[in-house]
């Protein structure tokens, strides 16, 4: 047996969600290589210009769709086009996510329903979407990017920890409800990962000492080093491909080991 063709995406479609950069972008740049036609969505005109000449520059003829996952007619504006376009959806990587870094008391209502709208319900919009197609086509893949938070809280990320903990279970009971179907969904759970997103984190201070939260990571990770956007390639791969058919509703975290570690001795 060639067991690396079990590892192929070749002839699949797969969207990736807020694939602009970060994440997502290293994510469908992993698919890509492994065979799949891309298509991916953000919001932003300047973000998708960008993204579509770095997707070009990698080789990747990637088609980008200016949608935001939360918005239920866009996002079936979007799934309609792709599929008229690449051909049914294959493979789905819920990736668009933000975070908001406030305590909880001083955090508005509205600041919190934003974090969950994007990081929770849109997944279940954009998979509500997609799921029809894989049902027709006789399987699917569906890949949620949950998080540490997922498992652990920490101060000022309320909102974004519900949604991850929320997109753990989402991701459990699309596992269960559609499994029948030969469509698996997983989920991925980063540690701590350089990008955009967490360069708050990862500031020089004025004197250019390392910023207090960034030398904490590294104290909590066995890895002693902060994780980088190509190393979920590997694990998006994998749960994208044949190679993962009987694993379902599994989190798979992506970490350096944090989830497993006390931390170092200060
Ligand atoms: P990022 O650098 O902030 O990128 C987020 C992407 O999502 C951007 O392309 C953004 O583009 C898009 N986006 C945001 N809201 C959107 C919406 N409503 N509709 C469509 N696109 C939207 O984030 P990242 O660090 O790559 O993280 C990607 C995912 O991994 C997120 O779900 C995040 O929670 C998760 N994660 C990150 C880490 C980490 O350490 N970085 C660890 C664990 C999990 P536009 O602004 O143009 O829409
Ligand atoms: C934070 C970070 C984390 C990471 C990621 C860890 O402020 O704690 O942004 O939430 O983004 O989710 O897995």
């Amino acid at each position: 047996m060639d067991i690396l063709k079990k590892f192929s995406l070749e002839g699949k479609t797969a969207l990736v969600t807020g694939a602009a950069y970060g994440i997502g972008f290293a994510i469908a740049e992993a698919l890509a290589d492994a065979g799949a036609k891309i298509a991916f969505n953000c919001r932003s005109r300047k973000h998708m210009d960008e993204a579509l000449k770095a997707y070009s520059e990698k080789g990747i003829e990637a088609r980008g769709y200016i949608c935001d996952v939360t918005d239920e007619t866009q996002v079936e504006k979007m799934v309609a086009e792709i599929e008229a376009e690449l051909g049914v959806i294959d493979i789905l990587v819920n990736n668009a996510g933000i975070i908001k870094r406030i305590p909880m008391t001083e955090m508005t209502a509205e600041e919190f329903r934003e974090v969950v709208d994007i990081d929770l319900n849109a997944p279940f919009i954009v998979s509500k979407a997609v799921i029809p197609g894989m049902i027709k086509k006789g399987h699917g893949k569906i890949i949620n990017i949950c998080s540490m938070m997922s498992e652990l809280g920490r101060e000022t990320v309320s909102a974004y920890a519900a949604a991850k903990g929320g997109l753990k279970m989402l991701t459990r009971n699309i596992a269960s409800e559609y499994g029948k179907y030969n469509i698996q969904c997983n989920g991925i759970g980063p540690g701590y990962i350089a990008t955009p997103q967490t360069a708050p984190l990862r500031e020089r201070q004025a004197d250019g000492s390392k910023h207090p939260f960034d030398s904490f990571i590294i104290s909590k990770t066995p890895a002693e080093r902060w994780g980088d956007p190509e190393d979920l390639m590997g694990p998006a791969v994998f749960l994208a491909s044949e190679a993962s058919d009987f694993v379902n509703g599994h989190i798979l975290y992506v970490d350096g080991g944090i989830l497993a570690y006390i931390g170092k001795q200060p």
